[in-house]
């Protein structure tokens, strides 16, 4: 069986380099070796507070980071979650298969429900299940995921031999999905605070490069990282409990296409200076293309609109025969 990739992002803010080394750059990667759906969750996003009025724009600035970051709406589908009902009624579907005791467990609910629980949305609850709906409504083998998302994957696979065991026999009606192997998938961390990573939704943009960063940003941003008062050491494994270095030597590996030991090799005994000054230089040249091509894809909304459209037009008519199965399969009486 070819291998479908799913891959999705949430439009809750602007883009930043943990989403591109982590997440975009590799999806590049990917499209020349699968079939690849790329989707802006934004049900997803409505999952924590946000501001109704810029939720759209917010949508067509992760869409114009996918085209600037190369990504092919022509052999490959862009698209929105909500502009496929498929996945909000699949994801009704797969509440009934999933189990309390399962969603329970789930650690990022803890985390970003905190103290508040009692006060979470329900929507937060139960976002793995809509996140097992998005990759099953396309029977999608692969999706390529970040430590904190493995979780939820797991989960997907948990929902889907549920599902196939009660509904199909133990047969494979929905594939179980796989974690795709990614490149250095780097974990890049907050500028600020490196043991939290970096995120969109942090209120300090300190603590983020930004794709529409400009040069002086860029170089303002990495000037004022956290950092500790000793040299920088040799080897990775003197790295261990020096989380600020770890991050900054990590990103300039990752921008140079090196290995940290081999980063570590050339600028260990130096001063955070220096590679203060390499990483700056590596982060404008990086930068400055995506920049520019995100702005001139965001100067042409109704262009990104109209693409989207495309999208949501070819990934309904990809989910809509796989949703009118699963509902035959549970038992549900379809209009004829
Ligand atoms: N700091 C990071 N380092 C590496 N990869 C990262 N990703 C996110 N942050 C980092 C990867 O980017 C993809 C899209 O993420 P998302 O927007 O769907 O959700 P997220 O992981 O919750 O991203 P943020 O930036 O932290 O957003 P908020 O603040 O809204 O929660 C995913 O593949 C993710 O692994």
């Amino acid at each position: 069986m070819r291998s479908l990739v799913f891959s999705a992002v949430q439009p809750t803010g602007v883009l930043h380099l943990g989403n591109y080394l982590g997440a975009l750059k590799q999806f590049a990667q990917l499209q020349s070796l699968h079939d690849c759906l790329f989707c802006i969750a934004d049900l997803h996003a409505m999952t924590a507070p946000y501001d109704k009025n810029r939720l759209a724009d917010e949508t067509r600035m992760v869409a114009a980071a996918f085209l600037a970051c190369g990504l092919d709406p022509k052999r490959h589908l862009i698209f929105c979650q909500s502009a496929v009902g498929a996945h909000a009624e699949l994801a009704w579907i797969l509440n009934c298969s999933a189990r309390m005791g399962w969603l329970e467990r789930m650690t990022q609910f803890k985390e970003k429900a905190g103290k508040s629980r009692e006060r979470a949305s329900v929507g937060l609850y139960a976002y793995p299940v809509l996140m097992a709906a998005d990759i099953l409504a396309y029977r999608a083998t692969h999706v390529p995921v970040g430590e904190d998302q493995r979780q939820h994957l797991e989960l997907a696979r948990d929902i889907a031999r549920k599902f196939n065991a009660d509904f199909a026999n133990g047969e494979s009606f929905f594939p179980l999905p796989r974690a795709c192997v990614m490149g250095s998938a780097a974990r890049v961390m907050s500028l600020k605070d490196a043991s939290r990573k970096m995120s969109k939704s942090d209120l300090s943009p300190m603590s983020r490069i930004e794709l529409t960063d400009g040069d002086e940003a860029i170089a303002r941003k990495i000037q004022r990282a956290t950092t500790d008062p000793a040299p920088l050491p040799d080897n990775e494994a003197a790295l261990k409990n020096r989380p600020e270095a770890r991050n900054l030597i990590g990103l300039l590996a990752a921008l140079s296409s090196e290995e940290t030991e081999a980063t570590l090799s050339r600028i260990g005994g130096g001063g955070f200076s220096d590679l203060k000054a390499e990483l700056i230089a590596r982060l404008q040249s990086e930068i400055a293309p995506l920049r520019r091509a995100i702005a001139e894809r965001l100067a042409h909304p109704e262009q990104l609109d109209a693409l989207l459209k495309d999208g949501a037009e070819r990934a309904r008519a990809k989910a809509r025969p796989i949703l009118e199965e699963t509902k035959e399969a549970v038992g549900l009486l379809l209009p004829r």
